[in-house]
């Protein structure tokens, strides 16, 4: 039978959403305005992008994506939580997002930076002790743990956060920001985690050292297609993105497409869509997922 994407996609995200509800329900607290405003953000909606590839990423090496799950959705609440304080008033000041008023719109701001806060710290809580019910041995936790850390934090996806602010102050309108620095800055602020939902995907499914190396390389290629598409589609506005766009040309953001055009920028996500793919080339039938997915991010319109 032919792979159905959407089929496969829907199937994942009902799993790590029904996971989501459960992992976000506080059985000790009536549900205040913080659980309300965390489970507002991280119940939303969303492709689940991050998650749906640690499982795929598990299953390409043949092993259970049921046991990669918990950690699946510990990067989700990474994910929502940097969503939430990207759109503050101090950030990127959105209203709108994954199809609903921002946050610190509905809640303030005070609440929006306590559930941005409280889905980072819980998202470790999770990992350690969801990861060890689900039978990830203690050495493989730790290995995870790191890698997560370091994705999220100074060396990942907060320093390409921190050089996006950089820039904008330093250069204004994209003038004298190289394709390379931007390239950069999106390997660590979009592309770290995601690359990490694969590496982690992988290691809870067994893959050895060359796998790991082949699945992280795809990782690193789908991470700069998606933001590569993503600023394209900011200009040139996708059917259901969930949030206002051009967005970046307005808070005068140095993107790809902005400096590259969106031609070039298309042709660019194109050729790395293929090294994408040509990674997955060991894998065999177990990783036409991960290839599914590559090819949908390439070519995506919302
Ligand atoms: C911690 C303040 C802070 C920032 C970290 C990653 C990041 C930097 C901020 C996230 C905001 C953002 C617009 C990042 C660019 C990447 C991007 C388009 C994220 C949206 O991810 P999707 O499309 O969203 O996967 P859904 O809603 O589908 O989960």
């Amino acid at each position: 039978m032919p792979f159905d994407l959407d089929y496969y996609l829907n199937d994942k995200k009902k799993l790590i959403e029904d996971k989501l509800n459960s992992l976000l329900r506080n059985p000790d607290a009536p549900l205040g305005t913080l659980e309300e405003s965390i489970r507002y953000s991280a119940l939303a909606g969303g492709k689940r992008l991050r998650p749906i590839l640690a499982m795929a990423a598990c299953e390409a090496i043949g092993g259970n994506a049921d046991k990669a799950l918990p950690l699946a959705c510990a990067i989700e609440m990474i994910h929502t939580y940097s969503l939430i304080h990207d759109d503050l008033p101090s950030m990127d000041d959105d209203a709108l997002r994954r199809g609903v008023p921002t946050n610190h719109i509905v809640f303030g701001e005070a609440t929006a930076i306590l559930a941005g806060d409280a889905l980072l710290t819980d998202a470790f809580h999770v990992i350690v002790t969801e990861g060890a019910a689900s039978g990830i041995g203690p050495a493989l936790l730790c290995e995870v743990l790191r890698d997560i850390s370091r994705a999220a934090g100074s060396r990942g996806m907060i320093r390409g956060q921190a050089i996006d602010l950089q820039i904008e102050t330093l250069a204004g309108e994209n003038s004298g920001v190289s394709l390379r620095g931007v390239e950069l800055m999106h390997s660590l602020k979009t592309g770290a985690l995601i690359q990490v939902s694969v590496t982690t995907g992988a290691k809870i499914g067994g893959a050895d050292k060359s796998q790991l190396a082949q699945l992280a390389l795809y990782g690193r290629f789908i991470g700069l297609v998606f933001q590569i598409v993503d600023d394209v589609l900011d200009v040139v506005g996708g059917s259901d993105m969930g949030k206002e766009s051009g967005n970046d040309a307005r808070n005068e953001k140095a993107t790809y497409a902005g400096i590259a055009g969106v031609e070039d920028s298309r042709n660019r996500a194109s050729e790395l869509t293929r090294s994408a793919v040509g990674a997955l080339q060991d894998f065999g039938e177990a990783a036409v997922p991960l290839k599914e997915i590559a090819l949908y991010l390439g070519g995506r319109e919302s």
